[in-house]
């Protein structure tokens, strides 16, 4: 897998838009809109964004050429996307950087400058094409729904894609705090927004439901993981990481204790006490304000939203979820929709 490049501001040129699809072509003014985030969200094709992300996720469609080696992470947000790249960035790059050395990348970048995002940072800034430059076999990320996935890219034929989900629970509370960063939402608002699958890139359900459906019709190229799972057994889920990426560890890996390492490299106490996770600054990498890396490790917990949400609240929620996945085989572990 090839680094990433630092991406640089550049004047945009303009473009085609490609094929008219539906709303693609609207502006956010003409979509549906719903005020109470940080911004107001536009929904397209389902999905409901900011307008600045309709731009974006609009050029990525009609710029975007996927190629058959590309690996592509999938996360809603929150779900353990900075987590999920450190992974896939340390073991499909391994050979070239080994996992104890003392110059790793991790120890001197944050994982999202590893692994680029398809529609961040903004595509109306930060053209497409920085993309396309990188070299084969391209390691990306993106919080799109199914449906929103560039032309071309489905099915995935010989593509890989990992897609990370979480308990919504401790989503939404992840989901709050970081809004707190942009703007104070009180967390009944935030919770009633979420509840009616009103949230960027929401609803989460049917994001879930898309790859999850996705993960069933071709398994071979979906590794479909939960965040609860992953931290209960990182090793097993490292090595099953590997496997997918094409990557097994060796016997000389697995009795050099190489898995372990990996787990102890990306784990959420050492990239957060690293200096370039708790002091270092990106500029434009979210939106137009610099974006602080410790943001996004806050407190890498199963079960935080105990201490956010009311019993009745919980089980309204799950409720929701359960109601919405049902017959899919998707479940979530954590759910308290029955009990008493
Ligand atoms: P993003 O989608 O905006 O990029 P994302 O990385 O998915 O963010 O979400 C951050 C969450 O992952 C945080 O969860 P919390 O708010 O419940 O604490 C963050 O703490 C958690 N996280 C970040 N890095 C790790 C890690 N290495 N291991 C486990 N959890 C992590």
């Amino acid at each position: 897998m090839a680094d990433a490049p630092q991406f640089e501001k550049k004047e945009h040129s303009g473009g085609s838009e490609g094929e008219a699809r539906d709303g693609l072509t609207q502006t956010p003014t003409t979509l549906p809109m719903r005020e109470g985030w940080f911004l107001p969200l536009f929904r397209l094709q389902g999905c409901w964004l900011t307008p600045q992300r309709v731009e974006s996720v609009k050029l990525v469609q009609a710029q975007f050429n996927p190629r058959p080696d590309d690996v592509l992470l999938v996360t809603y947000p929150k779900c353990g996307t900075t987590w999920l790249k450190a992974l896939a960035f340390t073991v499909a790059n391994r050979s070239r950087h080994p996992v104890a050395g003392g110059h790793h990348p991790l120890l001197s970048h944050n994982p999202h400058d590893l692994v680029p995002f398809l529609e961040l940072p903004d595509r109306t800034l930060y053209l497409v094409a920085e993309l396309e430059a990188l070299p084969s076999p391209r390691l990306l990320c993106t919080h799109v729904p199914r449906a929103l996935l560039p032309p071309g890219t489905l099915p995935l034929g010989c593509r890989r894609l990992v897609y990370l989900c979480r308990d919504p629970k401790d989503v939404l509370v992840s989901t709050w705090h970081h809004a707190q960063n942009a703007r104070l939402i009180e967390f009944d608002k935030a919770f009633e927004l979420f509840c009616e699958g009103v949230s960027v890139f929401g609803p989460i359900w049917e994001h879930c439901l898309g790859y999850w459906d996705l993960s069933v019709r071709e398994p071979n190229n979906v590794l479909f993981l939960k965040y609860d799972e992953m931290m209960a057994q990182p090793a097993k889920h490292v090595r099953m990481l590997a496997e997918f990426l094409g990557v097994p560890f060796t016997v000389e890996e697995e009795s050099g204790g190489v898995v372990e390492e990996v787990v102890r490299l990306c784990s959420f106490q050492n990239l957060r006490d690293l200096p370039v996770n708790s002091d270092g600054v990106v500029a434009g990498r979210i939106g137009a304000m610099p974006t602080k890396n410790s943001m996004f490790f806050r407190k890498g917990k199963v079960g935080d939203w105990e201490n956010y949400l009311t019993e009745e609240m919980a089980r309204k929620l799950d409720c929701i979820i359960e109601e919405k996945l049902r017959g899919s085989g998707l479940t979530f572990s954590q759910s308290v929709c029955h009990s008493t």
